[in-house]
């Protein structure tokens, strides 16, 4: 065997030139013993943002911003912005009589109303209205856009799987010919057709991968927490959790994302654990602790939060008093379809 190399090259030089690489220089980096997040642990105190939400709002219009919305962007992963490794976390803010243009993408969005009312979103030439812990659907590539009939701000946490998207390389974008849709079916027709999977049409309706749902209106998820109020024992780690579920199926609401909601009783002291999945938390209400790898991210009404991936947490309701209400999201649907999901206990840290 001879290798013939011109000796005064150097043969790491060289393979480089070629667009070869040593993989024995990168196991360790490419095959790690678990998953190590690039995010962090992070919390967004809304307490913080919103004055930056309303000086936006008062000093440049939509048409400049198009979508006025702060992202909230994880330390560990700056560019391209993300919140968690594939999913995203925004809050928008729109004023009354203001429309956010029609466009629609591959991603898959959803909306969390924070605060305000009298806003609707047409989805697929349908309006879906919009109030305070209402859970709206913008599955991919159908047209939105958004319009403010009210009174006051509205703002909202936008949930999108773009990161995911995008590092799939499967993301598309189109803008609508019109700044608007027209209403083509009855205002709020996809969740009036629906009562959450335990009635549901049996007439012919196109069953895709996503849930046909608009709307998840808080006056419903409300309305389960108060019929089981505290005759469940509930999740050990989760307190009473309920997932927003596609009626098609019982399954998520979209291919990508499950969206939960959970209450915390007072006192609730959770146990730990860890999942590959991503998670990005939003407090509907309530104070509390989630300790985060040992790190302690104090949450109250309205914040964000981001629990990376194989990280392990706990949620504390820090109040006697008073429940907390945590809105979730997590990419478990994605990384379970791939035969990827694991999950353990873990021992507190508290
Ligand atoms: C988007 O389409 C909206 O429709 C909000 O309101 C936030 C962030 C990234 C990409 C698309 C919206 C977005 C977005």
């Amino acid at each position: 065997m001879s290798a013939d190399l011109d000796p005064g090259v150097d043969p790491y030089a060289g393979i480089a030139t070629l667009g070869a690489a040593p993989l024995w220089r990168y196991l360790g980096g490419l095959f790690r013993s678990e998953p190590k997040s690039r995010a962090v642990a992070a919390l967004w105190r809304y307490d913080e943002l919103r004055p930056y939400l309303l000086h936006f709002a008062e000093t440049l219009s939509i048409a400049d911003a198009e979508r006025r919305v702060l992202m909230l962007v994880n330390p560990g992963l700056a560019d391209p912005p993300a919140t968690v490794n594939t999913l995203y976390a925004g809050v928008q803010i729109i004023l009354p009589g203001e429309t956010a243009q029609a466009h629609r993408h591959t991603s898959n969005a959803f909306r969390f109303v924070i605060e305000g009312d009298g806003a609707y979103t047409t989805v697929n030439g349908e309006r879906v209205h919009m109030r305070p812990g209402d859970l709206l659907l913008t599955p991919g590539w159908h047209w939105h856009d958004h319009y403010h009939e009210g009174d006051g701000p509205m703002m909202w946490l936008d949930g999108l799987d773009f990161p995911l998207v995008n590092a799939l390389e499967a993301g598309f974008f189109e803008l609508y010919g019109d700044r608007s849709q027209k209403p083509s079916v009855p205002d709020d027709i996809s969740a009036r057709q629906f009562t959450h999977g335990r009635l549901n049409p049996a007439w012919d309706m196109e069953r895709g991968v996503n849930s046909p749902v608009g709307n998840y209106p808080w006056t419903e998820t409300e309305r389960a927490f108060d019929a089981v109020a505290d005759a469940a024992e509930g999740s050990a780690i989760d307190g009473i959790l309920f997932e927003y579920t596609n009626p098609w199926t019982g399954g998520p609401v979209m291919p990508t994302v499950s969206c939960r909601i959970q209450r915390l009783r007072p006192g609730f002291s959770g146990a730990a654990h860890r999942h590959t999945a991503s998670t990005i938390l939003h407090v509907v209400r309530g104070e509390g602790t989630t300790i985060v790898d040992g790190q302690r991210l104090q949450w109250r009404d309205n914040d964000v939060f981001a629990v990376p991936g194989w990280a392990t947490y706990q949620h504390i309701n820090g109040s006697a008093s008073r429940d907390a209400v945590l809105f979730a999201y997590t990419d478990k649907p994605a990384i379970a379809a791939l035969g990827m999901y694991r999950e353990e206990l873990m021992e507190r840290q508290d």
